[in-house]
């Protein structure tokens, strides 16, 4: 029988624009998740030492390793979990691992919503001449039709042009500035949750690769991720860089959301 949950870290962020350092991510969020100064169980209510989590370790890329190549192995290893029937939780690595996730989910979900937690909207047709940069992920998805809608929540670094495409793929943004908690983002059925660590204001989770003030609090985030309506099937966690993380700080914030994320993960409607 499959396990109900499936960890897979990608090792990757040759796709980062700016600072480099995500790759380094899936080892540091797995000690902080199984730390002995937490416990193992989910805020609603799940013991996660007691469920089944097979732990896929780590796709690990070296320098230099990029393009297709890449792509297409992370979309295979996603493609047999989730055809293993697995619930695929993904621990990257920078945000441009999305794309060719999704891409191993689409053929198993023909109705699919995507739940884009952000400050960016990652959208850009290409991005300083990389169309598979990690601000272009949803860019991709969108066209190739991998994805049915595309709610994204926490936005507050919009320009034109991503309005733009935003417009011309039908994306439903929530942007920060009008966030109200308990806001209703009319999802249903079959939903995969991408999960950008810079959604939450640096103050609170310093180690990303863009710090971009004015974000969520940690408990709203976590309220977003449990409450919003629909089934989760798949999520992942991305931009985490404990590379910009000296007190470890980050890396606790990040466990305690992949833990609920997990704990989303195994919840029936
Ligand atoms: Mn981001």
């Amino acid at each position: 029988m499959a396990a109900e949950i499936t960890l897979l870290g990608v090792c990757y962020d040759g796709s980062s624009s700016f600072f480099r350092g995500a790759a380094s991510a899936p080892p540091v969020i797995r000690e902080a998740l199984w730390s002995e100064a937490g416990n193992p169980w989910t805020e609603t209510g799940i013991n996660l030492s007691a469920v089944g989590i097979e732990d896929e370790g780590d796709l690990v890329f070296g320098e230099g390793e990029e393009g297709e190549d890449v792509r297409r192995t992370i979309e295979a290893a996603a493609e047999r979990v989730v055809d293993s029937g697995s619930r695929l939780l993904v621990l990257g690595g920078d945000h441009s691992i999305t794309y060719p996730v999704l891409r191993g989910f689409r053929p198993h979900h023909p109705r699919l919503s995507v739940l884009h937690l952000d400050a960016h909207p990652d959208l850009y047709d290409d991005f300083e001449g990389d169309r598979y940069s990690h601000a272009c992920p949803f860019a991709r998805a969108m066209e190739e039709g991998l994805v049915d809608r595309l709610v994204q929540v926490g936005i507050r670094t919009m320009t034109g042009h991503q309005r733009e495409q935003a417009r011309r793929f039908g994306v439903e943004v929530m942007e920060m500035k009008d966030w109200r908690d308990g806001t209703e983002l009319g999802l249903d059925g079959p939903v995969y949750l991408s999960f950008d660590l810079d959604v939450i204001d640096p103050g609170l989770a310093p180690g990303v690769s863009h710090r971009e003030p004015g974000g969520l609090s940690v408990r709203q985030a976590l309220s977003v991720v449990q409450s919003f309506r629909g089934r989760l099937i798949g999520a992942d966690f991305v931009e985490f860089n404990p590379v910009s993380d000296p007190t470890g700080l980050t890396g606790s914030v990040s466990a305690k959301v992949v833990k609920e994320l997990a704990g989303r993960l195994l919840v029936e409607p």
